[in-house]
């Protein structure tokens, strides 16, 4: 069976999903979206992702034409019929139809779809072997002009840090703010562990990631691991980061819906520690996986 996608309140099969091209979302990337992950019928942290799509939609002053509780049921209905327990879901809402030309008045309602498939996991590989990464020239955007908090359909911001690390040889880039200072990834938060004791017990290290006021989004799965690293003692603070403090962190780890807790283990050609997946990142990730599994809305096919 095809997929079946929803747009404005009905399903099509994925060869028949179509919007206008006068959708501004398409012509202006006009718009706002969240990727949200279920697992095994347990869809991690709904209600915060919606709580940020809300967010971002109020801050660009577009009206989601519809209340939470729909939105809720329209996710659930499509992974149903798609009968998917796992499952990536992409929900979008982009200002809408309109003429051509930038103003969002021109668009009378919004439009909403939801894509709900497999996910594409990435290879075993990167959490047996850890990443390499590599700082890019385009800086993130700055928080005064399109501030990264907006889950918005605008990511060549980060398209053009995806193909720059692709041109340096890596699959992911590391993207600092206008200041020189660690923002995030292209997709994903960025965490640093560091010894801080002289033992090597959980107290004895620090877990540190840059407030996303110097430029990137609040991840859902940064905050996660906050709240994990709390839960099991592990001393954890937002600090301002720069690349000599990643250089010399005994672990650095990328966070985000689809990598989840994905090791780093060189950046611009400097090992990481032991230039191998840390311990920490390791129990993070068992924290999370576990997380995922337990919490979560419930859904029976
Ligand atoms: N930074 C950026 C720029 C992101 O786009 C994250 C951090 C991690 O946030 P979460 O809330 O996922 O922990 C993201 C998330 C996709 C896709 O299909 C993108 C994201 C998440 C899921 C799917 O491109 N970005």
């Amino acid at each position: 069976m095809e997929l079946q996608i929803y747009i404005d309140g009905k399903w099509y099969p994925k060869s028949e999903a179509k919007i206008s091209i006068f959708d501004h979302g398409l012509l202006y990337g006009d718009g706002v979206f969240e990727g949200i992950r279920a697992y095994e019928g347990l869809i991690f942290k709904l209600d915060d992702h919606l709580k940020r799509l809300w967010e971002s939609a109020h801050t660009i002053m577009l009206k989601v034409p519809m209340e939470v509780k729909e939105m809720k049921a329209a996710i659930i209905e499509t992974l149903k019929r798609n009968r998917l327990t796992d499952a990536y879901i992409r929900v979008v809402v982009t200002r809408g139809v309109g003429d051509l030309g930038l103003s969002p008045w021109l668009c009378k309602k919004a439009t909403v779809f939801i894509i709900t498939d497999k996910i594409s996991l990435y290879p075993k590989s990167f959490y047996q072997k850890g990443l390499e990464i590599i700082t890019v020239p385009t800086v993130r955007n700055l928080p005064e002009a399109v501030n990264p908090s907006i889950k918005s359909l605008n990511y060549l911001n980060n398209i053009m840090a995806k193909i720059e690390a692709k041109n340096g040889g890596c699959m992911e880039a590391l993207m600092l703010n206008h200041q020189g200072y660690v923002a995030e990834c292209t997709g994903d938060n960025v965490f640093m562990a560091k010894r801080t004791g002289k033992g090597s017990a959980l107290k004895d290290f620090v877990l540190l990631t840059p407030p996303t006021y110097l430029g990137s989004l609040k991840g859902i799965t940064r905050q996660a691991i906050l709240e994990i690293a709390e839960k099991i003692k592990l001393p954890s603070e937002e600090r301002v980061i720069t690349r000599h403090d990643l250089f010399n962190a005994d672990e650095v780890f990328l966070t985000g819906t689809a990598a989840e807790v994905i090791p780093v283990v060189k950046i611009d050609g400097r090992g990481i520690g032991d230039g191998i997946p840390g311990k920490i990142t390791k129990l993070l990730l068992k924290h999370f996986h576990e997380l995922t599994h337990k919490d979560g809305v419930c859904y029976t096919l």
